[in-house]
């Protein structure tokens, strides 16, 4: 009888799916049992030792050398140079558990093309819809503003009711729902319907407290302060009630002090109207954060600090926007 084997994935909903599909795969790969568990961010801190002695998969999370499978797409995924060498060193024999995708909107649909090409594993259409959403949710591709906020499809129902989990077991428990349901079936349990109902009600309140914390708005750049831990947080509620501009930058509280993030507006890039616009990671850089092109972000020491870089930042894009813009147009 075999150690049974771990799949620990990244908490959000193209982890789940991750881990959901390399489970239904390593079902009929595996003799041992197969589990799930999600990670978190805390458990970098001793990663060498992490899981020590278990059997252990990771998808959507970092790169670990004594992962038996691993499967990534963020461009951060490995934590040292040490660790990046020791997949490439891997990869110059062929490896067929490892994958990474960094140009990969999502993490599931690099995992199925793996295990049809190395595996010769033919998909469920279930999990090809769910990996078409997990692109369309992890790369911010919805349609339209109204889509991202309201949207009914059962995947976008999942993902809002995610924003309530009740428990971390509770993520468990819909990895367990989707190895062997589709996604309306998942969508359509009570747990899931009704933290659905909750998670909307919020996104309501959120939408509605939004406007008061707009400091400024000048030349298609709105930046705002979100800093009170009174205020819910609605990611696309600054492109809601301002669908006219190309960035937000604000100020919001995380567990342990504040974050400022900015952002394109997908629905109206610089880049839609002809803009080259700025690159919004290696500006956060500047402030020990970082991020892609289009979003990202920066954790500064105190309020005071978080702040001013936000300003800094909304001034930054202000002018990246006034510097690309033709003579005499407006
Ligand atoms: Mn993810």
């Amino acid at each position: 009888m075999s150690q049974p084997l771990t799949i620990h994935y990244h908490r959000d909903f193209d982890g789940m799916v991750s881990a959901a599909v390399l489970a239904r795969v390593l079902s009929e790969r595996e003799r041992g049992d197969i589990c799930w568990k999600s990670v978190n961010y805390d458990q970098r801190e001793d990663w060498h030792n992490f899981e020590a002695g278990a059997r252990f998969g990771i998808v959507d999370f970092h790169f670990h050398p004594r992962a038996e499978y691993w499967f990534d797409h963020h461009p951060t995924t490995f934590l040292s140079e040490e660790l990046r060498a020791r997949y490439l060193e891997a990869h110059d024999t062929p490896n067929d558990r490892w994958a990474w995708d960094e140009n990969s909107p999502s993490c599931p649909p690099l995992i199925l093309k793996h295990a049809i090409r190395h595996w010769g594993y033919q998909p469920e259409a279930r999990f090809l819809e769910m990996a078409r959403w997990s692109d369309v949710i992890d790369a911010a591709r919805f349609e339209s503003v109204d889509q991202a906020i309201f949207g009914d499809e059962p995947a976008l129902r999942i993902m809002r009711a995610l924003t309530v989990a009740p428990t971390i077991d509770w993520v468990d428990e819909l990895v367990g729902a989707m190895v062997q349901a589709d996604l309306a079936g998942v969508a359509n349990r009570a747990d899931v319907e009704k933290a659905h109902q909750r998670a909307s009600r919020n996104r309501d309140r959120a939408l509605e407290q939004f406007p008061p914390t707009v400091a400024w708005k000048k030349d298609k750049v709105l930046l705002y302060d979100a800093s009170s831990s009174q205020i819910r947080r609605e990611r696309f509620a600054p492109f809601y009630h301002h669908p006219d501009i190309h960035y937000s930058v604000g100020v919001i509280p995380t567990r342990s002090g504040f974050h400022v993030t900015a952002g394109e507006n997908p629905w109206n890039s610089p880049h839609s109207v002809g803009l080259a616009g700025a690159h919004i990671g290696n500006l956060m850089e500047r402030y020990g954060g970082g991020g892609h092109r289009s979003v990202g972000g920066a954790n500064p020491h105190d309020l005071p600090a978080a702040r001013k870089v936000a300003a800094e930042i909304a001034e930054e894009l202000r002018r990246a926007i006034l510097e690309a813009r033709p003579h005499g147009a407006v």
